[in-house]
């Protein structure tokens, strides 16, 4: 076989049994997942389908994390964690309880594995890539069905390898990598790509910093992105305890890309990414002085140890001007901080000490004021997802926002630093006690999953009907994202109660007559049409992004181009994804427009829209003929309960 590179490595280390070649890029792999992983935000309704498939125990090592929805005003995030608990019992999983980490934070420092791969019910599931093994997000019943042992399809991606040269000046970071790989790359049109790390620059950058950079390259909408697995690697997961699960994972002499991107690390400079989602990756000093109300610093993209020991540096004898939070990513990391002597330094600057969760970066506390501006270190600047829709969010690096939060505005963090940026290094804090461990099958068993008032049972979906007969509900332009499509923040709490989450919240933020007129349409028997440009569902992994809708009775959503994950959640929900033969007949659909689609020329892929009895439109399916069954049946559960 001729050279490999290393995410053709990766992939055909995870081939199901039997099967040892790769198609070509664009066409559909199987992949059979070692490890799946689970928060408590996705994970009520993952699980919930899971155990509608009727399988004893699960066949990878998964992993259930809450961390999302630790607010807990209120009953219902108490017994969603419970139930997940349970379920977790039940079914021989890892169980990671509130207050003990980040899901991405503490899979990397516990589970993650070079070589292995992971499907998680989270976008950001890419970050455990910073590890050298295959991590990708999906929908949460693709997970689950991954849980059960099945293999999970993906399209061959196109491997382009970034090339890092260079060595990172002090103040510059990992999160100022990765803004600039979104800002050469682009944050459209990577679909179908993954990002290969490589070059000489790899070997400056700690696996936390890998991390950084392969989180955030769900921003960009590419399938994952991999990091050669090396002597770093070997170095931290001896300091996790981890060694034996060390392997050299790396790209033969001589293997080739689609194209190469080249960084030379040694050049960047302090990055930002404006509002709202990441607009424009410029220069921190082309924005110095940008007044500012609120800082955040967390999330699974930048909370990790070594960032928030540069902060400490930063904030060491200083006070903060504005409000300032801060929320560790992991129990470990905490601990380590406090080791260090940083918690003492945080709070005496006037720091709130968050909890090790998600927190401000999916709106659960902390939204800013009215027309606020906020530095945060999140990866995401969607519309409202701080919980206020008039904030203006901008992502930055931890030394930025550090260095920032005591002057009251944006700065250069490299003004404050100088040359050099030295922090404590504790030695790691391993404690696998924090986790509730698998229990043996016997007792397994004899465990009962338990519920509570606001958990519902996912609903029964109907079939097809050989053709749609409706409106279009709602006209949106391009790049509609999941949050905007089922809201975060305080709707979080709805995630176990579908009808409820799509009554309340279903595009409550570009059109509150939606969830209303959608239901009215449905119970007069009509079916919902949704029209969007290019783009559509980027963002979160949430498949109540399709649920929800589908519950409102939209059986197709018309738009000149789709996102992987949001696509896929559209067929496991019995939702055609439809695509314009010629993208401008956009132009030719408005909102409260009827519609009529004849299904005959469903298996062709190709059918003709009908605009208020008169004007034809081409379209063309982009789901593959292999969807149809799913489709057709209702969607994902439906379909594996007639397989069965
Ligand atoms: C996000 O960062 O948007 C989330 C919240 O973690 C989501 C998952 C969710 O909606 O629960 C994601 O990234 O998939
Ligand atoms: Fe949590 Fe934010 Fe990471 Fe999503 S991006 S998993 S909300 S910390």
């Amino acid at each position: 076989m001729s050279a490999l590179n290393l995410a053709q490595k990766v992939l055909l280390a995870n081939l199901p049994e039997g099967v040892n070649t790769l198609p070509e890029p664009g066409k559909t792999v199987m992949i059979q997942f070692s490890h799946t992983l689970y928060q408590d935000a996705t994970g009520t309704a993952a699980a919930l389908a899971f155990e509608k498939m009727g399988v004893d125990r699960v066949k990878t090592t998964a992993v259930i994390v809450v961390d999302h929805k630790t607010l807990q005003v209120g009953f219902i995030d108490g017994d969603d964690h419970r139930y997940l608990e349970s379920f977790s019992k039940r079914y021989g999983c890892w169980f990671s309880r509130a207050g003990n980490g980040i899901c991405h934070s503490v899979f990397l420092e516990d589970f993650a594995q070079p070589g292995k791969s992971v499907l998680g019910a989270d976008s950001h599931t890419t970050n455990a890539g910073g590890m050298g093994m295959l991590a990708m997000g999906a929908g949460g019943t693709d997970v689950s069905f991954a849980m059960a042992g099945k293999p999970y399809k993906i399209v061959m991606p196109e491997v382009v390898k970034v090339n890092l040269t260079g060595k990172l000046p002090a103040g510059i970071l990992a999160k100022d990598v990765i803004l600039n790989v979104l800002k050469d790359l682009g944050i459209k049109g990577n679909k179908g790509i993954c990002l290969e790390y490589g070059g000489d620059g790899v070997k400056s950058l700690s696996v936390p910093d890998r991390a950084t950079i392969t989180n955030m390259g769900t921003e960009a909408g590419v399938s994952f992105s991999i990091f050669p697995s090396d002597k770093k690697t070997k170095e931290y997961l001896k300091g996790r305890g981890r060694a034996d699960c060390w392997q050299e994972m790396k790209a033969d002499k001589g293997a080739t890309y689609s194209r190469t991107l080249d960084i030379n690390l040694s050049e960047l400079v302090p990055t930002i990414a404006l509002y709202p989602r990441l607009k424009a990756m410029e220069p921190v000093t082309e924005h110095a002085g940008m007044p500012v109300d609120a800082v955040f610093i967390g999330s699974c993209t930048n909370a990790n140890y070594a960032n928030l020991a540069r902060v400490g540096e930063v904030l060491r004898g200083k006070r903060v001007k504005v409000d300032t939070a801060i929320a560790p990513g992991s129990q470990a990391t905490a601990r380590m901080l406090a080791a260090a002597g940083y918690m003492e330094i945080f709070y005496a600057a006037g720091v709130r000490m968050m909890e090790n969760a998600c927190s401000a970066c999916i709106g659960q506390g902390f939204s800013p004021p009215t027309d606020g501006t906020v530095l945060s270190t999140g990866n995401r600047n969607f519309l409202g997802r701080s919980g206020t829709i008039s904030a203006n969010v901008n992502l930055v690096s931890p030394v930025t926002a550090a260095a920032s939060a005591i002057a009251g505005k944006l700065v250069n963090p490299v003004d404050v630093i100088g040359d050099d940026l030295k922090f404590k290094e504790p030695p790691p804090v391993v404690d696998m006690g924090t986790y509730v461990a698998p229990l043996p099958e016997a007792e397994a068993k004899k465990v009962e999953c338990r519920y509570g008032p606001n958990i519902k049972p996912l609903p029964d979906l109907d079939t097809l009907p050989a053709s749609l007969s409706g409106e279009a509900l709602l006209k949106l332009g391009p790049e509609v994202t999941t949050d905007l499509i089922q809201p975060a923040g305080k709707y979080l709490a709805l995630r176990s109660n579908a009808d409820e989450y799509a009554k309340q919240a279903t595009f409550v933020q570009a059109d509150e007559t939606f969830s209303a007129r959608a239901a009215e349409l449905r119970d007069a028997g009509g079916h919902g049409f949704i029209i969007a440009g290019d783009g559509y569902g980027m963002g979160s992994s949430r498949e109540h992004a399709g649920l929800c809708p589908r519950i409102l009775g939209v059986r197709a959503i018309v738009a000149q181009g789709f996102e992987r994950i949001h696509l896929a959640n559209l067929a496991n929900f019995g939702i055609l994804g439809l695509s314009f033969e010629t993208p401008s007949d956009y132009d030719k659909i408005n909102q409260g427009d009827k519609l009529d689609l004849d299904l005959s020329g469903l298996d062709a892929g190709k059918l003709t829209l009908k605009v208020n009895g008169s004007t034809e439109i081409a379209l063309k399916l982009e789901q593959g003929a292999e969807d149809l069954p799913m489709i057709r049946s209702g969607g994902a559960l439906s379909y594996f309960a007639q397989q069965a």
